[in-house]
């Protein structure tokens, strides 16, 4: 038996493959890692404000225009204590393996047709509904709540989000009382997304990407569907025009791009669930004392805070990311 010794998390990041898929170097694609180098995205230093600092101009250009007037700063969720993350460091550090393996893919996920989107809502409701890019930003009174986020591999931001809760949205389709799971399905279309590319062969990956969460997690008041990011409509590496923010949990939770959201009487498999089971659990509340099998989650590391992720400041991870309001969910 060979013994192969994986690196930490933050060794992991310096190179464009990040810790999730190394669970696929380690089944059955061990040999490309030697090929890959550094990538060459560059980190540099943090700035302050809130929207449109620094930001070079071919970023710029992947970032709507369209901003949404008018919405209200939650009185909660003010992110008063917390240090947002300038969004030029945000738009183009990013998970999204439908459009590469790297956190380099803000490019290629300009590529996602957001055009006529469309997201479905059926299953166990009273009132299944489809609403369009319109519906989205109007149908729903809209607020921006400024939230703590952690990835499961160890870094951290803090993110302004414009959305709803998805309480709203329930309230909206009337789940049957038999309704216990809801599953959100992200777009795809093998045509327009490469997959991560280099280590897998995309076709054996569980596309499309889904997540779910139990229906009393959904209902919860934090449970949040973002329409928008920095005063503005999301761009498509933060997963326009609808994704979810689930601050508490790990940031897989959190399915871009969504096109179906269904209410079911079971918990579906979900990507990376049925991938790694044992290092993706479907409940993955951020937890410091749970460690990832492969690295420990005590510490996270604030993006942006350095001229690479080897370096950027660390702070102790908090139960529930910090959001303790949430424990109810979990005492059985
Ligand atoms: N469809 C889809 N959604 C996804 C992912 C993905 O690869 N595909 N990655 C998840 C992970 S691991 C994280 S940390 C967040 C990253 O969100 P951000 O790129 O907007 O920061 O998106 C989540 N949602
Ligand atoms: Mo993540």
């Amino acid at each position: 038996m060979v013994l192969i010794r994986f690196p930490k998390p933050w060794q992991v990041e310096s190179q464009p493959i990040t810790s999730e898929t190394t669970y696929w170097h380690r089944r059955r694609f061990l040999k490309n890692m030697i090929g890959f180098g550094l990538g060459a995205t560059t980190f540099p230093s943090i700035s302050c404000s809130r929207s449109g600092d620094d930001i070079d101009p071919a970023l710029k250009k992947t970032l709507s225009q369209r901003t949404l007037p008018g919405v209200k700063r939650s009185a909660i969720y003010t992110g008063n204590d917390l240090r947002v993350t300038p969004e030029s460091e945000t738009s183009r550090y990013n998970n999204f393996y439908e459009f590469g393996g790297t956190k380099n893919i803000w490019q290629a996920a300009q590529s996602l047709p957001t055009d006529s989107w469309k997201v479905e809502v059926t299953g166990l409701v009273n009132r299944s509904r489809t609403y369009d890019l319109d519906d989205l930003t109007t149908k729903f009174p809209l607020e921006e709540r400024i939230y703590r986020f952690r990835c499961v591999e160890a870094w951290a931001m803090v993110v302004p989000w414009l959305g709803f809760p998805m309480r709203s949205l329930i309230k909206d389709v009337d789940p049957k009382s038999n309704a216990k799971f809801v599953r959100f399905t992200t777009f795809y279309d093998p045509q327009v997304c490469p997959g991560p590319g280099g280590w897998t062969d995309t076709a054996s990956l569980p596309w499309p990407y889904t997540e779910s969460l139990r229906i009393d997690e959904m209902a919860h008041d934090l449970a949040f569907f973002a329409v928008g990011i920095y005063g503005h409509l999301l761009p498509k590496q933060h997963g326009a025009p609808l994704r979810m923010v689930i601050p508490w949990k790990y940031g897989f939770k959190g399915a871009k791009s969504i096109v179906k959201i269904e209410f079911m009487n079971f918990q579906p498999p979900t990507f990376w669930n049925t991938l790694a089971p044992n290092e993706y659990g479907f409940e993955a509340n951020v937890n410091p004392d749970v460690p990832h099998p492969r690295w420990s989650q005590a510490e996270e590391r604030l993006l942006g805070t350095g001229v690479h992720p080897a370096v950027w400041e660390r702070q102790p991870t908090l139960l529930y990311n910090g959001y303790s309001e949430v424990a109810p969910l979990y005492r059985s």
